[in-house]
Order: structure tokens, then C-alpha cells, then sequence
């Protein structure tokens, strides 16, 4: 039974585990860098442990010390949370060696899926459908031509160590099959140390959508339904939500049933995410396996209700899964905005620094994880993501209409954050009418860069509320005395007048 888990991550999903394993009485032990002193998931734990300096090279991707920590602490366990050592093999195999319990999957899993032939190869002897390309590494020239002959331009070529959008090349010409190859393994190269590529027919306009699975030491799977998450910029996600607008009823029982395959091909045990690209037309293909719990995990627990964080503690503690696949039913619908620290008028520039003030929403169906308190700092050495906006409603409309309230509730000072931008999504008609793939942001970007009036406005309205305090506060005029006027600003702030000003 484990009592006490490390936690090798920070931010907010640090946060989200230690709040599990709350619940469960279990104790949980933070690790910190330098930058993360008096950061809100060392404060959370029960104890916290110094791990070096700011870099994650230095610090949080140290595997010798985290054991250490572990050691010194006494934790039975390790949860890697997303990133960092989340889907290192070599991690997950020192934590057994060590004797201490890898909240995630066997090394020889995190392997198998973290090479994409070998991932390919492992699908199609499951029968789970994978994008037309080849089997094996392409060595020769002639290798891709005749590949390429087969399945037709255009086509992708990845990277094998891959994934995640790094180290592809689109070729749209046989002209440039040579050079594309030749480029594509040498990037791969620089980047993963490992020149192995392979080839897949390109997919015009495909949806991203992705299944939730969980596997216990039982040999039992059940999957979690899906998670759309087609809004990326820069294969970054941006907006997800489930379910998704292009999932019947009927598909989403077959990708599910090829989900769970997916995992049983490589005795999986967790939490884990199969990854499938899909067309208008409902076709869909197996990309990756990310092998961890991922960040919009909160979407499928608000839509199921199951706690993904206690259900990987309790496969860890080698209990069967407590649901069985007819257990899971979606309840209504969820979306989630991530909340970056960067600056959408200026090439979404990470915005890192000090926040002033926060003011996050409440309220019916909203879910807030986050890291953030007024005073802290969003450190310049990690991934910008201050926080997950998660919202529940009945229906989607209802989901969309209450994340707009609450991103209007959402008040960030003193770093810029891309909550405008977010507001905007919710307003564009692709988003609101649920038919968008991944082209979505690209195809929409006159709507969802213009700084709009609203914008501006509100900005007015607050440069206004700080004259009006000055002015008062020259005049010796107290403005607490006449409680029944209504607050000078909003009058100005609301009305057609402001734009005559
Ligand atoms: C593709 C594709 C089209 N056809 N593969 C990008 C991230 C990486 N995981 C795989 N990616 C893609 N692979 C084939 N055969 C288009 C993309 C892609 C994409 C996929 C999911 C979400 C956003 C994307 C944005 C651009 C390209």
C-alpha cells in the first residue's frame, strides 16, 4: 500500500496530484529548483525537498536526485506528472530497480511507443488502423521513392524518435523527395541523436483526437472516451474539449475498442493516451501513444466523473481498475482554455514575471488548476502554462457560454496572458458551430488577431477608473460617502459616450 508519494514535477499538475493524493490520506513530497523556492506546490506538500539549480537539466530531469529525495523521504512511489521524466524509459526502470513504484508504465511500454516504427509496427499486428506509409526505417533513396509510389504524394516524413510535430517534413513534389528526406534525417539526427525516419501519406485537414485509456496489472483496459483537440498553434494544444463535435456514438465505441487494443499491444499499465488523426469523412488512423497522463486530462474527468490520478495510484498499488468499460458514461460536456503567460499581440512571446494581482473565476462548473497566487512568479526556465480553465455543462452550448463567463471572471496583472485570445475562440463561428480541424486557428486568424474594440474599452475603462481615483483624491474629495452613485467608470465604461471620448 503506498503511503507516501514524490512528486517529480511542479506547477500545476504537481498541484493536481498532491490534491489526489490528499483525498486518499496518502502524503505527498514536493522537489524544488532554485526558481521554485516559494512556488505553490512546494507550500501544498506535506514536505519539500531542495533538488539544484533553476535549469530542468540541472534539476527536475536529475534522475539520480530524484531517487535520492525519494530515499531520504521514504516514499514508496513516484509520480512523474507530464514532461520531464514522464516518458523516460531509463527512469521508469531505476524506480523498479530501486524498489520503488513508477506511477506510470513499464519501460519496455514507454520504449516500444516512444519509437514511432516500432509503435506502428505494434499497432498493425493489432489491427488497429495506422496512416498508409512504411513498416520499416527508410535507409535509401530509393526506399522512399518507392514507398512514396505506393501510397501517392503528398506526403509526411517523421522522424522516429519523434513525435509531437518535431522533425516532420511535408513533401508536396517528387522533386523533392532527395532533399526533404536527406533534411528530415539530418534534423532527427541533431535533435534525437537517432536518424530513423518513415513515411505516411499527408492528411489534408485532419482532426486531432485522442482516447483516454486506463490499464490495470490484471490484464483489464477500459477506455475513457475521446478528447478533441484540434485548436494547436504550433502543435501546441490550445483549446480541448469532449466530447468531441465529430464523434458518433457509433465510432466512438470502434476507436475505443481500437484504443484498448492499442494498449493490450504493449501490455500497458496506467493512464495513457491513443492519439488518432481522423478526415470529414470519419476515417481515422493511430499517430502515437503519449504514455503518460497528459494536461487535458480534466476534460474527460468532468464528462465521467473518475479521478484519472487516484485510478493510476490505485493500478500502482496492484489493484484492479474500480470501473468496469460500462461504468463509463459521458455525462453533458466539457472545454478546457490553457492559460499561458504569453503575449498574443507579439507572436505569442512567452510573458514570464511577476503577477501583481490574480483573480481567477468560481462558480457553477468551473474547474481552476492552476499554480498561481498574487505575488509569485511565472519563472522564464519552464513551460508558460499558469492554469487550465475546465468548464462543465449540460450541453455544449452551455459549456461554451459558462467558459466565456469565466474567462471574463479570469483578471491577470502584471504579465500578459492569452486570455483574450481564448475569448476570442469561443466567439469565432468554426469554434462555436463545432466544425474546425486542425487548420482552425490558421484559416481564422484575421478574426482571432484583431485586438477588438471591446478590448480597447476595457483597457479605457480602467485608465479612466485610476484618473477618476487621482482626481478624487486631489480634490480631498472622499468617495466612499455617496454609496447610492453608481461607480463613475462603469457608467462612462458601459455607455455609447465612451466612444465619442
Ligand atoms: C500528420 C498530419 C497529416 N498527415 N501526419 C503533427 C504533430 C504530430 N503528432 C503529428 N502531426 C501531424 N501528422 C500525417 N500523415 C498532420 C499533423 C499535424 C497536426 C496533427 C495534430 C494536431 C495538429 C497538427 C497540426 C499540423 C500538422
Amino acid at each position: 500500500m503506498i503511503k507516501k508519494i514524490l512528486i517529480a514535477n511542479r506547477g500545476e499538475i504537481a498541484i493536481r496530484v498532491m490534491r489526489s493524493c490528499r483525498e486518499m490520506g496518502i502524503r505527498s513530497v514536493a522537489v524544488y529548483s532554485e526558481a521554485d523556492r516559494a512556488a505553490q506546490h512546494v507550500r501544498y506538500a506535506d514536505e519539500a525537498y531542495f533538488i539544484g539549480p533553476s535549469p530542468s537539466a540541472e534539476s527536475y530531469l536529475v534522475i539520480d536526485k530524484i531517487i535520492e529525495v525519494a530515499q531520504k523521504s521514504g516514499s514508496d512511489a513516484i509520480h512523474p506528472g507530464y514532461g520531464f521524466l514522464s516518458e523516460n524509459a531509463d527512469f521508469s526502470d531505476r524506480c523498479k530497480k530501486e524498489g520503488i513504484i513508477f506511477i506510470g508504465p513499464s519501460s519496455s511500454s514507454i520504449s516500444t511507443m516512444g519509437d514511432k516504427i516500432t509503435a506502428r509496427q505494434a499497432m498493425v499486428s493489432s489491427g488497429v488502423p495506422v496512416v498508409p506509409g512504411n513498416k520499416e526505417d527508410i535507409k535509401t533513396d530509393e526506399d522512399a521513392k518507392r514507398i512514396i509510389k505506393d501510397v501517392g504524394l503528398p506526403v509526411m516524413v517523421k522522424a522516429s524518435a519523434g513525435g509531437g510535430g518535431k522533425g516532420m517534413r511535408l513533401i508536396k513534389d517528387e522533386k523533392d523527395i532527395t532533399s526533404s528526406v536527406r533534411a528530415a534525417k539530418s534534423e532527427a539526427k541533431a535533435a534525437f541523436g537517432n536518424d530513423s525516419v518513415y513515411i505516411e501519406k499527408y492528411i489534408e485537414s485532419p482532426h486531432h483526437i485522442e482516447f483516454q485509456i486506463l490499464a490495470d496489472s490484471q490484464g483489464n483496459a477500459i477506455h475513457l472516451c475521446e478528447r478533441e483537440c484540434s485548436v494547436q498553434r504550433r502543435h501546441q494544444k490550445v483549446v480541448e474539449e469532449t466530447p468531441s463535435p465529430l464523434v458518433t456514438p457509433e465510432l466512438r465505441e470502434e476507436m475505443g475498442k481500437h484504443a484498448i487494443a492499442a494498449a493490450k499491444a504493449v501490455n500497458y499499465q496506467g493512464a495513457g493516451t491513443i492519439e488518432f488523426l481522423a478526415d470529414d469523412e470519419r476515417n481515422y488512423y493511430f499517430l502515437e501513444m503519449n504514455t503518460r497522463l497528459q494536461v487535458e486530462h480534466p476534460v474527460t474527468e468532468m464528462v465521467t466523473g473518475v479521478d484519472l490520478v487516484k485510478e493510476q495510484i490505485n493500478i500502482a498499488n496492484g489493484n484492479p481498475l474500480s470501473y468496469k468499460q460500462k461504468d463509463i458514461v459521458q455525462k453533458g460536456h466539457s472545454v478546457e482554455c490553457r492559460i499561458y503567460a504569453e503575449d498574443p499581440d507579439n507572436n505569442f512571446m512567452p510573458s514570464p514575471g511577476v503577477i501583481k494581482h490574480i483573480s481567477e473565476p468560481m462558480g457553477v462548473g468551473v474547474r481552476v488548476d492552476g499554480y498561481a497566487y498574487t505575488g509569485c512568479e511565472i519563472p522564464i526556465y519552464y513551460d508558460p502554462m499558469i492554469s487550465k480553465l475546465v468548464v462543465w455543462g449540460e450541453t455544449r452550448e452551455e459549456a461554451i457560454g459558462r467558459m466565456k463567463r469565466a474567462l471574463y471572471e479570469y483578471k491577470i496583472c502584471g504579465i500578459k496572458t492569452s486570455i483574450k485570445f481564448l475569448e476570442k475562440i469561443m466567439e469565432t463561428p468554426d469554434f462555436v458551430s463545432g466544425k474546425y480541424n486542425t487548420h482552425f486557428i490558421d484559416n481564422n486568424r484575421d478574426l482571432l488577431m484583431q485586438s477588438s474594440e471591446q478590448d480597447n474599452l476595457e483597457d479605457m475603462v480602467i485608465i479612466s477608473a485610476y484618473m477618476d481615483y487621482l482626481k478624487k483624491m486631489e480634490e480631498k474629495m472622499p468617495s466612499g460617502g455617496n454609496n447610492h452613485q453608481q461607480n463613475t467608470w462603469k457608467i462612462y465604461g458601459r455607455s455609447k459616450a465612451m466612444k465619442r471620448i
